[in-house]
């Protein structure tokens, strides 16, 4: 699509975007229903007291009201869509059928990212992977669709349906407004977020954060993956990583239902995403809540990783 001129914007909600560009009827309604839920997820959030509901899910973490209802949110939509047949979120141990049987797509959630900060109203938010397959045996090489919606301030939704990436904002008729036509990072940014302790890292992931803090990058860390990740697109570069740490040497953050949308977000966005070697999108997934290292961001520095792991470190 040619690009759009900031006044013609304000014009183009989603539909029509994703009608302009030709996405596929079917998965351009699946995109616009899961939207909406993004509508209902903050309203919960408004009506929540913060209060824990003392459940813990598959990983031994404290669960939210909030984590439950918004997988719930999704789920029951998803049921209505008849575009999806079976569901997997990062709030369940097993992937559920929510179709008849011969619909078209699979759909991954992490319905409530960052959720721990709603106490201190940061920003927090949902990630959504649209896959054409088995979600284990395609891994992210099935995904054709990955959004995420933020709930900051504003509300904003970010999707690529392979057509590049686009942010829209949701305004106050309750329409999701273009805001950003085909972000594009910068080969190179100056922000930078890093996960995990310090004293837990390797040294060579050391060294590599040593090196871009040397360079003057500056801390840019809040605790929510979709948050961090958005400020990467929404700046138009920098990097984020949660390595492998001696202890844990797949790091903390879930392959399938958090890293994959981001990365095939991050990519479509001329952004590259790995697990310091190879691509995130190339990896098969062994089981549904597996975890794996990452460097996301703009290509030189996710590329600069991948020098220093492999100890071939070079002055930038
Ligand atoms: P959270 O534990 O609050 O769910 O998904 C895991 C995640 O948040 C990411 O959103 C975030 O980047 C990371 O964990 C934060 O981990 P640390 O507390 O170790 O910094």
């Amino acid at each position: 699509m040619e690009n759009i001129s900031d006044a013609t914007k304000q014009f183009i909600d989603l539909r029509r975007h994703m009608w302009m560009a030709s996405i596929d009827l079917d998965l351009r309604r699946l995109i616009w229903q899961i939207a909406v839920t993004g509508k209902y997820i903050y309203s919960k959030i408004q009506e929540s007291n913060r209060k824990l509901a003392g459940h813990e899910n598959i990983y031994g973490e404290e669960q939210l009201a909030l984590d439950m209802s918004s997988d719930e949110i999704i789920k029951r939509q998803l049921e209505f869509s008849g575009f999806v047949s079976h569901y997997a979120s990062e709030e369940r141990d097993s992937i559920v059928q929510v179709g008849k049987g011969g619909e078209k797509y699979i759909v991954t959630a992490d319905p409530l990212d960052g959720s721990s900060l709603v106490d201190a109203n940061l920003s927090i938010g949902t990630i959504i992977g649209i896959h054409r397959s088995s979600i284990l045996e395609g891994g992210g090489k099935s995904l054709v669709a990955a959004m995420s919606i933020v709930y900051g301030p504003l509300i904003t939704m970010i999707y690529s349906a392979g057509n590049g990436t686009h942010e829209f904002v949701l305004n106050r008729e309750g329409e999701y407004v273009l805001s950003g036509e085909n972000i594009t990072l910068q080969e190179r940014g100056n922000i930078l977020g890093a996960g995990g302790l310090r004293r837990d890292w390797t040294p060579a992931h050391l060294e590599y954060i040593q090196h871009l803090e040397d360079k003057g990058y500056k801390l840019r860390y809040s605790g929510a993956f979709i948050s961090d990740i958005n400020h990467i697109l929404i700046k138009r570069g920098g990097v984020f990583t949660y390595p492998a740490l001696k202890k844990s040497p797949n790091g903390k953050l879930r392959l399938i239902f958090e890293l994959q949308p981001m990365a095939f977000l991050m990519e479509q966005a001329g952004g590259m995403a790995t697990d310091g070697r190879q691509g995130i999108l190339s990896i098969k997934p062994e089981s549904l809540d597996q975890r794996c290292p990452i460097y996301i961001g703009s290509k030189y520095e996710v590329k600069k990783a991948k020098t220093f792991l492999d100890g071939n470190t070079t002055t930038m």
